[in-house]
């Protein structure tokens, strides 16, 4: 009888063969943009949108909303919950935790993105993996900008990147980006939605830092004048939003949104 003939084969789990064969069709994407632009919002639209499509949150948003979301602070383990502590650290005294901040930060995040690539994604038709940003902005917006500005000295930076590079060397190929997605907006309109937000730790950033950030993100994603280790990434296609219109509540503008998503995808 039909029903009685499988949809798919049973993975054998000696051969891995399939599960690389299902890592390379799913298409990974980062969604780039400045503090408060908009990207977490963006990525709960996505979400919403099609059961192909996962979403990878930054880890740090999470830590940020312990207080107000019970059942994540459930969640979080005690190494987790110092996190939300090393934010404002950071914040509050930057040439002393800028380092460990930025190593936690990236690990996090590496570890994030890798194990949602084993979910609910292996159903799917068209695989796609949305991360709210990567290792990339990590080591080229954040921890650069705090380099330049001192809170990293020459010996934590020659760390930083050293191991920077061993890890994507390591599990580059469970993270390597397909596409990016830019969410640019005016540090002025980031300050605004900063501020909206209200993010205690975050309350006494200067307009002054989410300009050195936006320069930087425009260098990379804008001008591609910037100068990065991993050649690949000359070659990922960018696709450019503008948000300084909100799109939060909009539903035109949103749809508007998805629909360029989707033509981007199929352009891949
Ligand atoms: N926001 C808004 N209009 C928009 C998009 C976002 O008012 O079109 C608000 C959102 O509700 C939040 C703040 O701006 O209070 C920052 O948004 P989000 O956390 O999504 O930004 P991210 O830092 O993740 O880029
Ligand atoms: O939130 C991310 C918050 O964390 C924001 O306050 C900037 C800060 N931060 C510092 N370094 C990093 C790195 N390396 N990655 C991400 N965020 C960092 P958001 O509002 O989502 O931008
Ligand atoms: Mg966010």
């Amino acid at each position: 009888k039909m029903s009685l003939i499988p949809k798919r084969p049973c993975p054998d789990p000696l051969d891995d063969s399939m599960n690389d064969s299902m890592e390379k069709r799913i298409k990974r994407i980062s969604i780039e943009g400045n503090i408060a632009a908009g990207k977490s919002t963006f990525v709960r639209l996505l979400e919403q949108e099609s059961g192909d499509w996962e979403v990878v949150p930054e880890p740090i948003a999470r830590w940020c909303n312990v207080q107000t979301k019970g059942s994540d602070f459930e969640e979080l383990t005690n190494s987790q919950r110092s996190g939300g502590n090393v934010l404002k650290m950071m914040y509050d005294k930057p040439e002393r935790w800028a380092y460990t901040f930025q190593s936690y930060a990236c690990i996090s995040r590496v570890r994030a993105q890798m194990r949602s690539a084993n979910g609910k994604l292996r159903e799917a038709e068209d695989p796609v993996q949305f991360f709210e940003r990567s290792i990339y902005s990590d080591r080229y917006i954040f921890a650069a900008n705090l380099y330049e500005s001192e809170c990293l000295n020459e010996t934590e930076w020659s760390i930083y990147q050293d191991w920077h590079g061993w890890l994507h060397n390591q599990f580059g190929k469970n993270i390597e980006l397909d596409g990016i997605i830019y969410l640019r907006a005016l540090p002025e309109r980031c300050l605004e939605r900063l501020h909206l937000r209200g993010r205690e730790e975050e309350q006494d950033i200067p307009l002054e830092y989410l300009e050195k950030l936006h320069f930087k993100h425009e260098s990379w994603l804008q001008h591609k004048t910037m100068t990065m280790e991993f050649e690949y990434l000359n070659d990922v296609p960018v696709l450019t939003i503008d948000v300084n219109e909100d799109f939060k509540g909009n539903k035109t503008k949103s749809a508007d949104m998805i629909e360029k998503v989707k033509e981007f995808l199929s352009s891949l």
